[in-house]
Order: structure tokens, then C-alpha cells, then sequence
């Protein structure tokens, strides 16, 4: 169980409520509405008090998703969110703490936190949503993107291939990790809910459309390919998810439904822990520390 537990149903609020004064300004058909959707359900279902609970962004259109939940808000620099709300939950264990960002916020940029927040097992419920293509930019290729899509940056059709977000979170040791559409709220709801009540660091990917930017990976291309293989994996064991996942994307289908829950201290007990050996000993105190380290 998270922090957050202490927190939940200390308030009753629907869906809805958790809707701030602010007004989506995305596209009309874009994704990103269905997992704002399933964000505002899951909170509902736990009774997550807007009091108790941040929500952390980079940029992107993605990264405006805080301004559209009632809690506490920061929209951060551009890849830098998974930074700022490892800090946050160090410095404030009982928050929950979520990030929403996209594809090139968490992946292009910001690629070399994720592995870190990942090994580190962050208390932290991360979702991201991969539109495969920078949306708020107007439309550059992202590391997600697949190698056939013409952009702005590849007017003939790209060269690179893309990563698997769920693979890659899977290798540095997430301890939760999920895959969804966001054409299926009920399924973003139930997989943010479970990252919620995870302790550790908990990776949600969900695909999403960007009907404006991105012209190949439709509502419709997503909701054909996708299969829940949530029920064919032993959720304990990372090679089960790996496998299924590889040879779903080998068949050309995308594996969606709960991949991996394991478990494994988190940064903010391991740092707990740590304090509570050494914080006994007027040694470690920190003018200490910094008077030692002079040279
Ligand atoms: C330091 C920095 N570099 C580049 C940008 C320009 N920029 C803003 S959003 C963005 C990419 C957003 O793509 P993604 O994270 O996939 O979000 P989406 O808009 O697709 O939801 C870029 C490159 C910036 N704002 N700051
Ligand atoms: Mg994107």
C-alpha cells in the first residue's frame, strides 16, 4: 500500500469534482482527454484528498494535464518532472505524488531520468501519454514514434526505431508497470488507480491520439491492435511481461492490461532507514558533514 492510503476516502468526491477551473485546451478527438478521464476516476475511486495529492508535469500538451486536476499543481521544465517530484516525495512522503507528461517530454528530453526513477523504486505514479509525436510543437517524431511516420522532422518518412516504453521501464526495475488506450477510459482508470496504491515507482503507458499531429496512429489504428494480456502473465515475474510483450510486438499487436507488480523498498524508505542508523550520531549532522568535507 502507498502513503496515499492514509488518505484515502477521507473525501467523497465523483469524477467530475476533481475537475479544476481550468478547461482542457486540447484538440477536439485528442487522447489525452480519455486519460484525463480515467485520472479524475481513479482519484474518485480512492477518495484522494485534493489536499494530499500533487500532480507533477514537464511540457507538451500532455504536461498541461495538471491544470486540469484539483490538487496541487507544478508544471516544470521540459523533461525535468520525474526530477522535481522525486524531490517532492522525499520531502513530502505523504503526498501522492503523480506525473502526467508525454512521449517526448518523458523519453526525448527528459530520457535520462526515467531509468533513474525506475532503479530508485520513487514512491511516484507516473502516466505517460504516448501520442507518439510532439504534439504542442506541431508535430516532430518522438522516440516512439514508428519508423514509416512522415513528420515535420521526416518529411520522407523516418530511420530510427522507436523504443517500447514498457520494455524499457520493465529493464530498470519499475516495480509497476501498465499499458493501456486511452480510448478505453475504464481500463486508464483501473490501471492509475492501481499505480496510486502501489508503493514504489509505478509506469502507466497509454497510447493516445493525436488526430491533429499525428495521421497514422489513429483511434482507429489503436483500437484494433490492442489485447489485454494481463490474465496470459504471472505479474510477479518481469521475464513473463518481457516475453509477452516482445511477442505481441512481433505479431504487430500491442499488449495492454496490468504487465508487472513486484515489490521492493522504496528511495523514500531507503532514505528512512538510512537517517534513522546514522541520525543518532551527532557525527552525521549536516554542519558537520560540510565542515569534515572542507578541505
Ligand atoms: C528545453 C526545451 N526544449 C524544447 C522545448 C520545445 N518543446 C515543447 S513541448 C515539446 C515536445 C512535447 O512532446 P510530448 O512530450 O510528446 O507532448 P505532447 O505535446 O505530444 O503531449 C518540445 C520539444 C521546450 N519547451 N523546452
Ligand atoms: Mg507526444
Amino acid at each position: 500500500m502507498n502513503d496515499v492510503s492514509a488518505h484515502f476516502h477521507q473525501v467523497e468526491m465523483k469524477p467530475k469534482d476533481f475537475r479544476s477551473e481550468i478547461d482542457p485546451v486540447w484538440c477536439a478527438g485528442c487522447g489525452h482527454y480519455g486519460i484525463l478521464s480515467g485520472i479524475y476516476r481513479a482519484m474518485s475511486e480512492l477518495g484522494l484528498d485534493p489536499n494530499y495529492t500533487v500532480n507533477i508535469s514537464g511540457i507538451g500538451c500532455s504536461s498541461r494535464t495538471p491544470y486540469f486536476v484539483k490538487s496541487y499543481q507544478m508544471h516544470t521544465l521540459h523533461g525535468r518532472a520525474g526530477a522535481v517530484a522525486t524531490g517532492t516525495q522525499l520531502a513530502r512522503p505523504d503526498l501522492a505524488v503523480i506525473v502526467t507528461g508525454g512521449d517526448g517530454d518523458g523519453f526525448s528530453i527528459g530520457g535520462g531520468h526515467m531509468p533513474h526513477l525506475a532503479r530508485k523504486n520513487v514512491n511516484m505514479s507516473y502516466v505517460m501519454m504516448d501520442n507518439r509525436i510532439y504534439g504542442l510543437t506541431k508535430g516532430q517524431v518522438s522516440p516512439t514514434s514508428r519508423k514509416e511516420m512522415k513528420a515535420y522532422t521526416t518529411p520522407y518518412g523516418g530511420v530510427e526505431e522507436p523504443l517500447d516504453p514498457v520494455l524499457y521501464m520493465l529493464t530498470y526495475g519499475a516495480t509497476y508497470v501498465g499499458q493501456a488506450f486511452a480510448g478505453n477510459p475504464k481500463m486508464c482508470a483501473r490501471l492509475i488507480k492501481g499505480a496510486l496504491e502501489h508503493r514504489g515507482f509505478a509506469f502507466v503507458n497509454i497510447f493516445s491520439q493525436c488526430p491533429t499531429f499525428n495521421t497514422i496512429d489513429t483511434a482507429n489504428y489503436f483500437k484494433d491492435l490492442v489485447v489485454d494480456v494481463e490474465e496470459e502473465i504471472d505479474l510477479g515475474d518481469v521475464m513473463s511481461a518481457m516475453n509477452r510483450v516482445q511477442q505481441m510486438n512481433h505479431e504487430g499487436k500491442l499488449a495492454v492490461g496490468l504487465l508487472h507488480q513486484s515489490h521492493r523498498a522504496t528511495l523514500d524508505e531507503e532514505m528512512s532507514r538510512l537517517i534513522a542508523q546514522v541520525g543518532g550520531n551527532a557525527d552525521y549532522d549536516l554542519q558537520t558533514i560540510i565542515d569534515d568535507s572542507r578541505p
